[in-house]
C-alpha cells in the first residue's frame, strides 16, 4: 500500500471513536481498549483473518493482541467458524443443559485433571469470582491472599491498590469498591515466599484461599521464581488453606494443561477463560470434587447464569481445544515465539536500547528497562513513554501490539515467519530511531 499521510491513516477510527463517545463510557466496552496508556486513537477493528487484523481505514496489521488471548489458532479459523455457524443455524441459546456442555467439560477435565468437577460461565471475572466465594463457602474462612500486578477480572474484593505489607489489608483501587469489600484480602509482591509465610503465621486460620496468576500476564509476563510456586502449594496445605490458579491467559496458552502442567502443581481450584471459549464468551472454574460439591445446585454456594455454557461459545470453545491437540501445534508456537523474542532482542541490543524481555511458550512482554522484572515493583520500572512510542511506531508499521506496557504479546498458530521477520525489522526501524531521541 502506499505511504498515506498519517492523518489519512485513521479518519474513519477517528469518527467512530468519537460517535462511540457520545454512547459508550470513553468510547469502548472494555477501559484498556481506548489507547489511554499510550495516546493515540484506537483502531476500530473491521475484520481479522489468520494472523492479521484490519482497521476501518483499510490497514491491516499482524495482530499480537489476539483478543488478549483467546486467539491462539488465530482469527476466523475455518473450522472454529464452521462449528459456530452450525451451532447457530440449531438456537442460540436454550437455558437448559445440552451435551455439548458435556464435551467441553469433559476436555476441560481431560486437559486439567485438578479439574475433577467444572462450572462454565460467561468470563473470566465470573470463574474467578465464584472460585474465591466456593473457597470461602468450603473453609468457612473470609481472608484472601492475591498479589501485587495480578489482576482476576473487576470482581469487587479483588480491587485493591499494591499491598503494604504481610499484614496490611487491601484498600480499594477502584471507585464504588467499599472499604469492607478489600478489607479481607491481603495483597503481597508476586515470588516473595517469605511474606506469604509472614502472611500465614499473622492470619493462617482466616485464610481461605491464595489466589494467582501463576505465570502472570496482566503487569506484562512474570516467571515465577523457582520455588514460588511449590512453597504457595506447600504453605497453603500446611494451613488448610486452598490454592487457586487462575489460568485465564495460561490455561491453553503456555501448554494444553497450563501452568499448573508445566510446573507440576496441583492447586485445589483452577479458573479458565479466553482460549477455553475459542473467542466467544466463556469462562469456567472446578477443581477437587469435594470442594465443587459444595456448589448450588449439590451446596450451599450459590452461583448461576443465563448465558452459561452457551452453545454457540461451548461450540468455538470445543474446536479451539479439538484443533490444540494436533502434534506439533505448541512445539511451534513456542518455537516461533523464541525466535521473535530473540530478533527482537538482539536489534534492541543493536540500538542500544534498553529492553528486558520475558517469554513463556507464545505469551511474551518487552518491558522498557535495563533491569530485570521480577514483580509488580520491578515491572514499574519500565520507561512507559519509550513503550508508547515503540507501540506507535510498530503501528505504524503494521504491527499491532497490546496498547500497554503491562500486558503480555501473544504469537498465534497462524504467524508465520514472514510475518514475525517484519515485525523484526520493525522493532529494528524503531529502536533505531529511539535511539537517535
Ligand atoms: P474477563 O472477565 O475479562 O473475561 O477475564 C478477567 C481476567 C481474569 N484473570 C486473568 C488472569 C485475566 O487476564 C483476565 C482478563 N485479562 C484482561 C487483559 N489482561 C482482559 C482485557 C480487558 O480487560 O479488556
Amino acid at each position: 500500500m502506499a505511504e498515506q499521510p498519517q492523518a489519512l491513516l485513521t479518519l474513519r477510527s477517528e469518527a467512530l471513536f468519537g460517535e462511540a463517545q457520545h454512547y459508550i463510557p470513553g468510547g469502548v466496552n472494555s477501559p484498556v481498549r481506548a489507547f489511554r496508556a499510550v495516546g493515540g486513537t484506537p483502531r476500530f477493528i473491521a475484520r481479522a483473518a489468520g494472523s492479521r487484523i484490519y482497521d476501518v481505514d483499510g490497514r491491516e496489521y499482524v495482530d499480537y493482541v489476539a483478543s488478549w488471548g483467546p486467539m491462539i489458532l488465530g482469527h476466523a479459523h475455518p473450522q472454529v467458524v464452521r462449528a459456530v455457524q452450525q451451532a447457530a443455524e440449531l438456537g442460540t441459546s436454550y437455558g437448559a443443559p445440552t451435551e455439548g456442555e458435556v464435551t467441553l467439560a469433559r476436555l476441560i477435565a481431560s486437559a486439567f485433571p485438578s479439574m475433577e468437577l467444572v462450572r462454565l460461565v460467561s468470563s473470566g471475572t465470573e470463574a474467578v469470582m465464584s472460585a474465591i466465594r466456593l473457597a470461602r463457602g468450603y473453609t468457612g474462612r473470609d481472608v484472601i491472599v492475591k498479589f501485587d500486578g495480578c489482576y482476576h477480572g473487576h470482581s469487587d474484593g479483588l480491587l485493591v491498590q499494591a499491598g503494604s505489607g504481610a499484614t496490611t489489608f487491601g484498600i480499594p483501587n477502584s471507585g464504588g469498591v467499599p472499604a469492607d469489600y478489600t478489607r479481607l484480602t491481603l495483597s503481597l509482591p508476586f515470588n516473595d515466599l517469605a511474606a506469604v509465610r509472614d502472611a500465614f503465621a499473622a492470619h493462617g486460620e482466616r485464610i481461605a484461599a491464595v489466589v494467582l496468576e501463576p505465570i502472570p500476564g496482566n503487569m506484562g509476563v512474570i516467571l515465577p521464581a523457582p520455588g514460588f510456586l511449590s512453597g504457595l502449594r506447600e504453605v497453603t496445605s500446611q494451613y488448610g488453606a486452598l490454592l487457586i490458579f487462575d489460568e485465564v491467559i495460561t490455561g491453553f496458552r503456555v501448554g494444553y494443561g497450563g501452568a499448573q502442567h508445566l510446573h507440576h502443581i496441583t492447586p485445589d481450584l483452577t479458573c479458565l477463560g479466553k482460549i477455553v471459549g475459542g473467542g466467544l464468551p466463556v469462562g469456567a472454574f472446578g477443581g477437587r470434587r469435594d470442594i465443587m460439591g459444595r456448589i448450588a445446585p449439590l451446596g450451599p454456594v450459590y452461583q448461576a447464569g443465563t448465558l452459561s455454557g452457551n452453545p454457540l461459545a461451548v461450540a468455538a470453545g470445543i474446536e479451539t481445544l479439538r484443533l490444540l491437540q494436533e502434534p506439533g501445534v505448541y512445539e511451534a508456537l513456542d518455537a516461533n515465539t523464541q525466535y521473535l523474542c530473540a530478533g527482537i532482542q538482539a536489534a534492541a541490543k543493536q540500538a542500544g536500547v534498553p529492553v528486558y524481555a520475558t517469554r513463556i511458550a507464545s505469551m511474551f512482554c518487552l518491558f522498557f528497562t535495563g533491569q530485570p522484572v521480577i514483580d509488580y515493583a520491578s515491572a514499574n520500572t519500565a520507561d512507559t513513554g519509550s513503550y508508547g512510542r515503540y507501540f506507535h511506531a510498530m503501528l505504524g508499521a503494521g504491527v499491532y501490539l497490546a496498547p500497554s506496557q503491562f500486558e503480555a504479546a501473544f504469537v498465534s498458530a497462524a504467524h508465520s515467519r514472514g510475518d514475525l521477520d517484519r515485525t523484526i525489522e520493525a522493532s529494528a526501524r524503531a529502536f533505531a530511531a529511539a535511539a537517535q531521541r
